[in-house]
């Protein structure tokens, strides 16, 4: 069995689900966020979808957290906009008293249904002015006076009502998809900027989560922590350089970030790699760093094999296959090229997880995209087999992990409802739920009843 206060829900971000189209967006107050300019440039989004046209949970949140409810979930993770808090981003700049009160409602809403809002401040959506001004995380001084200036608004405004922050979301894939491939938005292609970005993102968790722990915990309580992707790294044979590069796969995905934060530096392996060109930190940020997350946060997806000796910095220097050694491959194909259903890499990494870093585990994300799902009429794609397999297997995990020893709080499927998938738009899909998008009309998928069965009979009932 779970925890008896184990948490459990779906799991999205503001930039993917609340968009309900350009009229709307104007009439919010919102600033643009680099999604938003980033979606203007031509091929950057696989559809040409536009990120202030998504799920519209602006205007549907009631019902979409109603039905939640139904499926029976205890917790929702949702990220806030910076850009709707505050519109040109800014230290100095005013809030938008709409942007604060309609988060504020969502948490109402959330607390009056028995739901536990777990907040991110964080998930990619950087209000456009900051890009234009100082080029966003590429400068450390002015976004960490920044980000902080907008965290303190949210712990202000919120901190009486939720008890569980993510500073940030997934910052490798901030720094690595945003200034190393330049897909993600900015859409920078560098091999300096990604390791200084990270830096930032770094020092601006640990400075915004210490003003919580001086000023917001002691008079409210509550955690925070960041969030880490990182898929598991297995060796593709047993040889030292395989069992090697494995472990240098797992310095860069998670090590690079969750080293400083709760071993105090970055691990050796990357350090090497490159050389001058990662930062160093100074005897105050590593103090600052040292004790900035009461958790470990965790996104999930997939597992790969890995072989020594590709010349990719991203992945350590290490090539990333699906394949085994006879050639057969470790899980079907999904929607994305990058993700397969996996589920025995998933106990393994968190197994790793606990073993390093010695902190409860709260599983942030996990959850799939269906090949072919879109091509589906939503009569056929809402009886969503593949991705209940994935969830029987890497629920199963979950469980088999908790018996392990390992102490996991949390889990959040990704997401509730099928949404803006960044630069692939909104082709792949990832909800339990499906989304008309001409209609908003959400329609539960089995995968829905099957997730919340699972818990039904997993967290055992509190005594009355
Ligand atoms: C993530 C992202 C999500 C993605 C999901 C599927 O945190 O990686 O939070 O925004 O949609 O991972 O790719």
């Amino acid at each position: 069995m779970l925890r008896e206060d184990f948490l459990w829900g779906f799991a999205t971000a503001a930039a993917q689900v609340e968009g309900g189209g350009e009229e709307q967006e104007l009439a919010s107050g919102k600033g643009p966020s680099i999604w938003d300019w980033f979606c203007e440039k031509p091929g950057k989004i696989l559809d040409g979808a536009k990120v202030n046209k998504t799920c519209n949970f602006i205007d549907n949140y009631k019902a979409d957290l109603a039905l939640m409810k139904s499926l029976g979930v205890n917790s929702y993770r949702f990220s806030i906009s910076w850009p709707r808090i505050v519109p040109k981003g800014g230290k100095d700049d005013p809030v938008n008293e709409q942007g604060v009160k309609f988060y504020s409602d969502v948490i109402d809403e959330c607390l009056r249904l028995g739901i536990t809002p777990f907040v991110t401040l964080y998930h990619w959506d950087l209000p456009l002015e900051l890009y234009q001004r100082y080029g966003g995380w590429l400068n450390k001084e002015r976004a960490v006076e920044d980000y902080v200036r907008y965290a303190k608004v949210c712990f202000d405004a919120y901190g009486d009502r939720v008890k569980h922050w993510l500073t940030f979301n997934e910052p490798f894939v901030v720094a690595i998809h945003g200034h190393s491939f330049g897909v993600f938005a900015p859409g920078h292609t560098s091999n300096t900027e990604p390791w200084i970005v990270a830096h930032t993102l770094l020092v601006a968790h640990a400075t915004a989560a210490k003003v919580f722990h001086d000023e917001i915990a002691p008079k409210h309580g509550g955690v925070i922590g960041i969030t880490l992707n990182g898929d598991w790294a297995e060796p593709w044979d047993q040889t030292p350089e395989n069992i090697k590069a494995a472990q240098d796969k797992m310095d860069v995905a998670v090590g690079w970030f969750a080293d400083p934060v709760y071993l105090g530096d970055y691990p050796e392996s990357m350090k090497q790699m490159l050389q001058g060109r990662l930062p160093e930190f100074t005897a105050e940020e590593k103090a600052l760093l040292k004790g900035s997350s009461d958790f470990y946060g965790c996104n999930f997806y997939t597992t790969n094999m890995i072989k020594a000796g590709a010349d990719d910095e991203t992945n350590g220097n290490t090539q990333l296959l699906f394949t085994r050694p006879d050639g057969s491959y470790i899980g079907p194909e999904s929607a994305l090229d990058w993700l397969r259903d996996v589920p025995w890499g998933f106990r393994k990494h968190l197994n790793y997880l606990y073993k390093r870093y010695q902190m409860p585990i709260y599983i942030t994300e996990n959850g799939y995209a269906c090949k072919g799902e879109s091509d589906k009429p939503a009569e056929e794609a809402i009886h969503d087999t593949d991705r209940v397999n994935y969830y029987k297997g890497y629920l199963g995990a979950v469980q088999d992990a908790v018996n392990d020893g390992v102490d996991i709080r949390s889990y959040y499927a990704w997401s509730f409802v099928d949404n803006f998938e960044w630069a692939s738009g909104l082709v792949p899909r990832f909800g339990c739920v499906r989304c008309d998008y001409d209609t908003f009309k959400r329609t539960p998928k089995d995968s829905s009843k099957f997730v919340g069965e699972f818990f039904d009979s997993h967290i055992p009932k509190k005594e009355a």
